[in-house]
């Protein structure tokens, strides 16, 4: 039986890979989590990982010796990334590093997806609307560089050694679950609180006339499911709706859910230091590789993230 490993499983994202992959591989399923964090799954393998630390990634990668890894494990918050520049660079970039190179000394060939961001594009001019993978990469935040340079050294280890690398530019993905420092769930969150009179019923915002490319995660881990198996080594491949849309407009559909009337203001503490006007992939390379497409529509998405925050509330 072939093994996946999930490095960085406990996140929004690795529950729902694992959810993916127990219903859909014939695989056993080995997962990372930080010691602090917790996975509930009785069914898999979990072990502690921090990546920065090379001697625990190798004794791991020794003794599991992967088909398929996953690589999740990221300091994946762009907010953040500016608060912690340094804590962002070593995840992102030493931590990968970590990983490839371990994989190297080994002498084997296991297929490893590594996960980028749409973020990477940066400041995208609007002939360039929709996003190619080769289009130039202008990283308008320090997060964005961060993975902008992950998926070089991918690009590099593929090259340099014959490594089955795969690099994927995922944009935004949203669904339940997702902390609310990221702009769906902290509306949704936000609307729940205000539904429930835990506070006055005014919504806090930041840049409303950017515009973001989303998807569903469940859509998402099933690209990275076929792209491990489907994609070539050393090949960057989008991740997205293919369609943007502001985030106004994804405001404006989530009060539509709500049964509350809100007033908006906007937060200074929202609206970053640089903020990119409009990202939107280019999905074609994706759709002829494996054939995927979307299949959760946004509004199915907001919904169930707003009813996912009602019930977080009142538990
Ligand atoms: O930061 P924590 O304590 O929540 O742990 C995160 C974990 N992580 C690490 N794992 C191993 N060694 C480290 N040094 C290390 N630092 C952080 O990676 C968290 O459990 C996981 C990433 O999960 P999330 O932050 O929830 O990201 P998400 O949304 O699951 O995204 C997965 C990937 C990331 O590479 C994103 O940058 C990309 O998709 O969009």
């Amino acid at each position: 039986m072939k093994k996946a490993l999930i490095i960085g499983a406990a996140g929004f994202v690795g529950n729902y890979l694992i959810d993916h992959i127990q219903k859909n591989c014939v695989w056993s399923i080995i997962v990372t989590k930080m010691k602090h964090e917790e996975i509930y799954n009785t069914d898999i393998d979990i072990r502690d990982l921090n990546i920065l630390n090379y001697e625990e990634v190798e004794t791991l990668i020794t003794e599991v010796k992967p088909d398929y890894i996953f690589h999740l494990a990221a300091q994946s918050s762009v907010a953040l990334s500016w608060e912690k520049p340094g804590l962002t660079v070593d995840v992102n970039i030493k931590g990968v590093l970590n990983v490839l190179d371990c994989i190297r000394k080994l002498d084997y060939k296991p297929a490893i997806l590594l996960i980028g961001s749409g973020e990477e594009y940066g400041h995208v001019k609007k002939n360039e609307i929709p996003i190619g993978e080769d289009n130039t990469l202008r990283p308008g935040n320090i997060y964005a560089v961060t993975k902008a340079c992950q998926n070089m050294i991918g690009s590099i280890y593929a090259k340099a050694y014959g490594m089955n690398v795969m690099m994927v530019r995922a944009f935004n993905h949203i669904g339940p679950n997702q902390i609310p420092v990221f702009v769906v769930p902290d509306f949704c969150k936000q609307i729940a609180e205000i539904e429930k009179g835990l506070r006055d019923p005014v919504l806090r915002v930041g840049n409303l006339e950017a515009r973001r490319d989303f998807t569903d995660v469940r859509d998402v881990v099933r690209a990275y499911v076929l792209l491990i198996e489907k994609g070539k080594p050393g090949e960057v491949y989008n991740i997205g709706s293919g369609q943007s849309v502001s985030i106004k407009d994804i405001l404006n559909k989530i009060i539509s859910f709500s049964m509350t009337s809100v007033s908006i203001e906007v937060d200074p503490d929202k609206l970053r230091p640089i903020d990119v006007p409009i990202i939107e992939a280019d999905i074609t390379k994706l759709k002829e590789c494996t054939g995927w497409s979307p299949n959760i529509s946004l509004d199915t998405t907001l919904k169930e993230t707003l009813d996912y925050w009602r019930t977080e509330l009142n538990k």
